[in-house]
């Protein structure tokens, strides 16, 4: 069914793809209808994403909120937990207007309503309390036993949620801003690299139908934003602390200002030649991050992830991107280095099956300083460029 799919469609000019397979495809008018009347009885709603929000949840919720605001005229604040410190998430802001704001635990139970995107009830990667219902849930990710919603739509063999928001978008025959196409772009664009990673037809579908809206010197701009040296200083560290072993390698990036980093580090490690699988630890306040990414397509990213932080902390994801969490609430500094250890020998553990062998490092140790040194070095460049940036 899928390949039949796929040779219709090679057969096809992209304008007829566009006008032929996008409106009958896409979601139907009643089920936009069944989102809006899920929120007929609100007044105001909170649209939450996970706590470092990418561009695919960044742009989801966008979405939904110019859906609900203009068809309702409700209220409608997006909200995520954590930070957004990726450059490019961070000009994609500021470059699209959107207006995404940090909530506190005490902010979101104000709320009587809450849609959830990108991310489900309980994962662990969001701020909503356990106890908070939530009203609406849109997300890509496999759907959870314990997820429960007023208004549910989980499509777990779509490469991003901006997919599944960019089919309600057209179904609402609202205007589409090329602000908002530009982030839904970026959104599909950044998650699935491109369509090259866990993209499907539907995913394919939507980056067409999108492609004629974007404002493409906006995303120029957002792909390549100036960077603080912070980054690069990261960037040095996990270079420096990286470890491969067969197709595998892994790095600690320690305490870090902002979570998405660790991401960004895995995603830049996979691209050493002959390697297929990626870690990357780091430390967001109490809080051990896990993200990890493999370059096989049915690679089970997400039950490897489970498997690496082990049972009692929560991780999840698909066949190519997962991340986790460990929590390291009343740990020492100390135990703590020695955690993000544990769970890198635990992937190495689980890349090398039976086998035995050691880890090498990335790049030989420099020759005239020992390793401590050049470890503390690192750290302490972090340390001093935050404390330059902090006073600018
Ligand atoms: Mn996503």
């Amino acid at each position: 069914m899928k390949s039949q799919h796929k040779t219709s469609m090679n057969r096809k000019t992209p304008s007829e793809v566009s006008s032929s397979l996008i409106p009958s495809t896409f979601v139907s008018q009643a089920k936009l209808e069944e989102l809006l009347s899920a929120l007929s009885q609100c007044r105001s709603l909170l649209i939450l994403t996970h706590d470092n929000p990418d561009p695919d949840a960044i742009s989801a919720a966008a979405c939904l909120h110019y859906i609900i605001s203009k068809r309702l005229g409700i209220r409608t604040k997006i909200g995520y937990g954590g930070i957004i410190g990726r450059a490019e998430n961070r000009a994609m802001l500021r470059l699209l207007k959107i207006h995404a704001t940090k909530v506190s635990e005490a902010t979101i139970r104000r709320y009587k309503s809450v849609a959830l995107v990108d991310t489900q009830p309980m994962t662990g990667n969001n701020s909503l309390p356990h106890d908070v219902r939530t009203l609406i849930v849109i997300d890509h990710h496999p759907l959870r036993k314990s997820t429960k919603a007023a208004f549910l739509d989980v499509r777990p063999n779509y490469g991003a949620s901006a997919s599944i928001l960019t089919e309600y978008l057209f179904a609402s025959g609202l205007d589409i801003p090329s602000n908002l196409a530009t982030a839904l772009f970026y959104g599909i664009a950044s998650e699935t690299q491109d369509l090259g990673r866990e993209a499907s037809e539907a995913d394919k579908r939507a980056y067409l139908a999108l492609f004629p809206k974007t404002n493409w010197k906006i995303l120029a701009r957002i792909r390549r934003p100036p960077l603080d040296k912070m980054h690069f200083a990261y960037m040095a560290k996990a270079i420096a602390n990286a470890q491969t072993y067969k197709h595998a390698i892994a790095t600690s990036l320690g305490n870090v200002e902002y979570a998405d980093i660790v991401a960004e580090v895995a995603e830049m490690l996979l691209g050493l030649k002959r390697i297929s699988w990626s870690l990357c630890t780091g430390r967001y306040k109490d809080t051990i991050l896990v993200s990890l990414r493999t370059s096989r397509t049915k690679g089970r990213a997400g039950t490897v992830a489970r498997r690496v932080v082990g049972p009692g902390n929560t991780a999840g994801g698909h066949d190519m991107i997962a991340g986790g969490q460990v929590d390291c609430a009343g740990k020492s500094e100390e135990e703590r280095d020695q955690m993000e250890r544990k769970i890198i020998e635990t992937f190495f553990r689980i890349m090398g099956k039976q086998d035995v062998g050691e880890p090498s490092r990335l790049l030989p140790q420099e020759e005239k300083k020992d390793s401590d040194t050049s470890k503390v070095s690192t750290n302490d460049t972090a340390t001093r460029i935050k404390r330059e940036e902090v006073k600018k």
